[in-house]
């Protein structure tokens, strides 16, 4: 009876299981789909140990199997079989099989975590690799490209095929940055410098997570990375570099206003344009997101419930709410935020 209710309460469980991997699958938020050469050095090394696993699963199992049906008791047997101690065979055999399996583990997991472990520029790009300092902040993450002179937030732009070079910090807790179509996990740590390269085979949009318990909002503390070919690459660049042009639309304008210093002193926190503060992740390039805060769709509705109150969407996180602004002056704020694209230059 009691096994049949657990078996009811496990059922529900399961198939919830089933559904979330199925999701996670779609957002390219898995490891089980590599995109790059170290993710799939990665999975590899996942299949390789699953192989070794099932080939002493099925072994030891027959054996067991064999076993018992071959040594069992059978009617008449009223005799203990002969007692043995000891065969120096049998005990070399299963002391020399696991050390060949186990070296058959060893030497690639030692070797590939060298490999991963090399931050040395990619030899094929030279002087121009990438490097970029990432800073994990509860709730968001910042991208600063220090020798182009420039901060991204939330989202990163990498060059495809080049391995890319992460400086890997973290502002007030511990957290981890993860992208794991791309390559393995690596914790941000305040004081630490961590390294960790990657690489994209294809370009196309990357799920990243925070993969450390921060704090509230830890589970909304996703951000993207976003590999372009090289001269699309260069060309974001460049733009992020531009001088950023003032709004010409007049409401746009007016929300330029209200941004700034003398209006509700946002750009305090966000930068526009150039190399930005610690405060709050740069808007240069806001325009041109998918989502708000790393999770919530970028449509006018959520952005004006973000400013008004952000504490509602994201526990926890470092925005004031601006439950003053007016739906005239929200409107003006959100024609402003949304010219802020480089794009479309
Ligand atoms: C005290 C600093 C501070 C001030 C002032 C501030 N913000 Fe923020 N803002 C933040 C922080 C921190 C975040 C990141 C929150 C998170 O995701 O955890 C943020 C996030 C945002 C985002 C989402 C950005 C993204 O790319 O995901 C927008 C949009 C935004 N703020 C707009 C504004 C506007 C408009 C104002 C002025 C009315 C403002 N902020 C004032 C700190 C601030
Ligand atoms: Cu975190």
């Amino acid at each position: 009876m009691k096994l049949r209710k657990t078996v009811w309460r496990f059922l529900p469980l399961s198939l919830l299981v089933f559904l979330l991997t199925g999701c996670l699958g779609e957002t390219n938020l898995t490891a089980l789909d590599p995109k790059g050469p170290q993710s799939q050095w990665i999975f590899d090394k996942m299949l390789l140990s699953l192989y070794v696993m099932a080939f002493v699963s099925i072994v030891v199992f027959a054996i067991f199997f064999i076993i018992l049906a071959k040594y069992r008791r059978k009617p008449g047997d009223d005799e203990l079989p002969k007692q043995v101690h000891g065969n120096t065979a049998l005990e070399i055999t299963w002391t020399v099989i696991p050390i060949i399996l186990l070296i058959i583990l060893a030497v690639p997991t030692i070797t590939g975590t060298f490999m991963m472990a090399d931050d040395e520029p990619d030899p094929e790009v030279g002087e121009n690799t990438v490097e970029i300092k990432v800073t994990g902040h509860q709730f968001w993450w910042q991208f600063d490209y220090e020798d182009e002179g420039f901060t991204a937030g939330q989202e990163v732009y990498i060059p495809v095929g080049e391995k890319v070079l992460f400086e890997l910090h973290a502002q007030d807790v511990m957290h981890s940055f993860w992208v794991p179509a791309l390559g393995g996990k690596v914790d941000t740590i305040p004081g630490i410098t961590n390294h960790l390269w990657l690489e994209a085979d294809e370009p196309g949009t990357y799920k990243g997570k925070c993969a450390e318990l921060c704090g509230p909002a830890h589970a909304l503390m996703d951000f993207k990375v976003i590999a372009l070919e090289r001269p699309e690459y260069d060309q974001w660049v460049a733009n992020m570099q531009a001088e950023v042009e003032e709004p010409t639309d007049a409401l746009a304008q007016q929300g330029r206003e209200l941004f700034g210093a003398d209006g509700l002193g946002c750009i305090g926190c966000h930068a526009v344009g150039g190399t930005g503060t610690a405060a709050g992740p740069a808007l240069t390039n806001f325009g041109d997101r998918e989502v708000i805060a790393g999770y919530l769709e970028n449509d006018d509705e959520h952005l004006a419930a973000w400013i008004r109150d952000p504490a509602s969407l994201k526990q926890g996180n470092n925005m004031p709410s601006f439950p003053q602004i007016s739906d005239e002056e929200m409107e003006a704020l959100i024609a402003y935020l949304r010219s802020l694209s480089v794009n479309e230059q």
